[in-house]
């Protein structure tokens, strides 16, 4: 039973922070100890297979990303990252969990999608993975499916109000889903932004000439997704059941949100670090078709209507409880290209999988949020609301020994250029500079990542049998 203690660093858990040694056995976390601690006597130091100093650094539960999307088809292409590159790139930077969505195309049976997610997966990942599923077509079959996924630890599944004919559910068809996650204890996920009005509008941009990247985010207005969250919640609320919706960025979204928890509602909130650190203006306008980069949905918003310091105030005060990346990739050459002379065929999305932990430490130093809602928000949170929590998302007894030790002295320069292990030919985070650094990751007790090298292999990760969610009211 190989053992490793972590010694002489700050353990910084959802709820406070302490100077603590951490013991992995076999792959689990067995202690949590006072610095220096002995055990009958002896130095403990002296009886463990290895040692790590973590003198001066942070020791928090390994990164969550409930919201990937490896290797997916999407907009006449398919991501970029496969689950390989995009796992391993995930545990360069600290992120030692992922939940990426199986797809269900219209047509296709849930079972066999889920089947299909999790050939691509297995034996491909360098940290643990579940899934969420994605039901794009919802009907009698997909309905009688939904019966079966929480025994199978899909616990989650996700519906989309935008992408007519591609994933889109109209209010019947979230009505019936919603009903049969209130039946399963199924969470139900949602991408909230009004497609058929967005649809309208981007053919209304493109006939007056309106073809560059920008125009994606003006068609994708923000009252498509307030309009879109507001009436998920109405169907949540007649069904009874659990909400969480995905990737916000409008502030008015996160009013929406505030009001249903408010009266009591089980609804949730998740945000993305591009809505934090980033606008319409200043990315997607960028020039000529540079802004091809920052396609994705829901689109980043206009820095003049102060949606960004919105979502930093709601992850604050809990309106919104996570923060995942909707990692997305897609090369620019040949994939994102796709949409020269007509922004509606840009593949959407980012790729930040790797990025996560860095981006939101900045939170930490700039004073936006604390160290403890840092963990609690990339790791603690997306634990509990996935039904992960006590193995995942927590530094304790019985945990899974997922760990990082992270220097907030040390500094990460981000980006391509900077040497990136997702699989894209850019950064849509070229050029961003922060304070601190991912040390060391470690998952299931084995070191992935240490002082610059890697040390983990594909096929460590393991499939992530989950509950239902641990965070209802
Ligand atoms: N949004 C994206 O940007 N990419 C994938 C799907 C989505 O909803
Ligand atoms: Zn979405
Ligand atoms: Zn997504």
């Amino acid at each position: 039973m190989p053992t490793t203690l972590i010694q002489g660093g700050t353990v910084i858990s959802a709820t406070g922070k302490g100077a603590a040694d951490v013991l992995i056995e076999d792959g689990k976390i067995a202690a949590v100890l006072a610095p220096g601690a002995k055990t009958l006597g002896e130095n403990l130091a002296e009886n463990v297979d290895s040692t790590i100093d973590a003198t001066g650094k942070y020791v928090i539960p390994g990164g969550i990303d409930a919201h990937t999307h490896m290797q997916m088809p999407f907009g006449g292409t398919e991501a970029s990252d496969t689950f390989e590159t995009g796992t391993r790139a995930a545990a360069w930077g600290g992120t030692t969990s992922i939940v990426d969505f199986a797809v269900q195309k219209y047509g296709e049976q849930v079972v066999d999608s889920l089947a299909d997610w999790h050939d691509k997966a297995a034996g491909q990942c360098a940290v643990d993975y579940g899934f969420h599923q994605i039901i794009g077509d919802v009907n009698a079959d997909s309905l009688a499916a939904m019966d079966g996924l929480m025994d199978e630890g899909v616990s989650s599944f996700k519906l989309f109000m935008a992408y007519p004919g591609v994933f889109y559910s109209d209010d019947a068809q979230i009505y019936k889903a919603m009903r049969k996650a209130a039946d399963t204890g199924l969470l139900s996920m949602m991408h909230a932004e009004n497609g058929p009005a967005i649809d309208a509008m981007v053919g209304e941009l493109l006939a007056q000439g309106k073809t560059d990247p920008y125009y994606h985010g003006v068609a994708r207005a923000w009252q498509m997704e307030e309009e879109a969250t507001h009436r998920a919640i109405m169907l949540a609320n007649l069904t009874n059941a659990p909400l969480y919706v995905v990737h916000v960025s409008a502030k008015q979204a996160v009013e929406q949100l505030a009001a249903a928890r408010d009266v009591g509602q089980n609804v949730f909130g998740e945000t993305c670090p591009q809505y934090l650190y980033m606008s319409l203006e200043d990315q997607l306008g960028a020039p000529g078709f540079e802004g091809a980069k920052w396609v994705c949905s829901t689109p980043l918003r206009s820095k003049h209507e102060h949606h960004q310091e919105g979502i930093w105030q709601a992850l604050r005060t809990n309106d919104i409880q996570t923060v995942a990346t909707d990692h997305c990739p897609f090369c620019f050459k040949g994939q994102k290209e796709l949409g020269i002379g007509d922004f509606s065929k840009i593949p959407n999305g980012i790729g930040s999988v790797e990025h996560r932990m860095d981006l939101m430490y900045q939170g930490v130093v700039t004073g936006e949020i604390t160290l403890e809602r840092w963990v609690e928000l990339t790791s603690t949170t997306p634990a509990r609301m996935f039904g992960m929590y006590g193995k995942k998302g927590v530094i304790a007894p019985g945990a899974d020994g997922d760990i990082v030790i992270y220097d907030p002295n040390g500094h990460t320069s981000i980006g391509l250029n900077k040497t990136h292990h997702m699989n894209m030919d850019h950064s849509a985070w070229e050029g961003f500079e922060v304070d601190g650094h991912v040390d060391t990751v470690i998952s299931r007790g084995k070191v992935l990542i240490d002082n610059g090298e890697y040390l983990g292999k594909k096929g460590h990760g393991e499939f992530i049998k989950r509950q239902a969610c641990q965070y209802l009211v």
